[in-house]
């Protein structure tokens, strides 16, 4: 845990997050300024600005949850995304997964997510 992390401090519990999954590794919640709707952000407890700082054990689950609410979505289309370093357009340094469902223009999505 880093004390001035903002995810860490969802993970705390300090700052109310619409949580999507957790486990003992892994938390996933709703992005506060989504890109679409559904969009989710997968992160390891551990704290860690970037992917190559943080040990592999608690890196192993963040794919298979992203996959996992992915196909709850119930969009058939959507992009995984992970972002390391400024130049790469990391805002914030605690790694997290991006899940970005793409609704269907005619049909939307397949499920209802809850309202942000
Ligand atoms: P990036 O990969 O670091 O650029 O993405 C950061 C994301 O974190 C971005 O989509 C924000 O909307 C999101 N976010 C959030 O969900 N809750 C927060 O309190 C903050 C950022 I700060």
């Amino acid at each position: 845990m880093a004390a001035n992390c903002i995810f860490c401090k969802i993970i705390k519990g300090d700052i109310p997050s619409m949580k999507v999954f957790e486990s003992d590794k892994t938390l996933a919640f709703l992005d506060i300024n989504p890109l679409s709707y559904g969009h989710t952000l997968i992160i390891p407890k551990h704290h860690g600005a970037k992917l190559t700082d943080i040990p592999e054990e608690h890196l192993t689950e963040l794919l298979p949850i992203a996959s996992r609410i992915a196909k709850a979505s119930g969009a058939a289309d959507y992009n995984i995304l992970q972002n390391n370093g400024r130049l790469a357009h990391q805002e914030v340094d605690h790694v997290h997964v991006h899940m970005i469902p793409k609704p269907n223009e005619k049909e939307g999505l397949g499920v209802q997510w809850p309202q942000q």
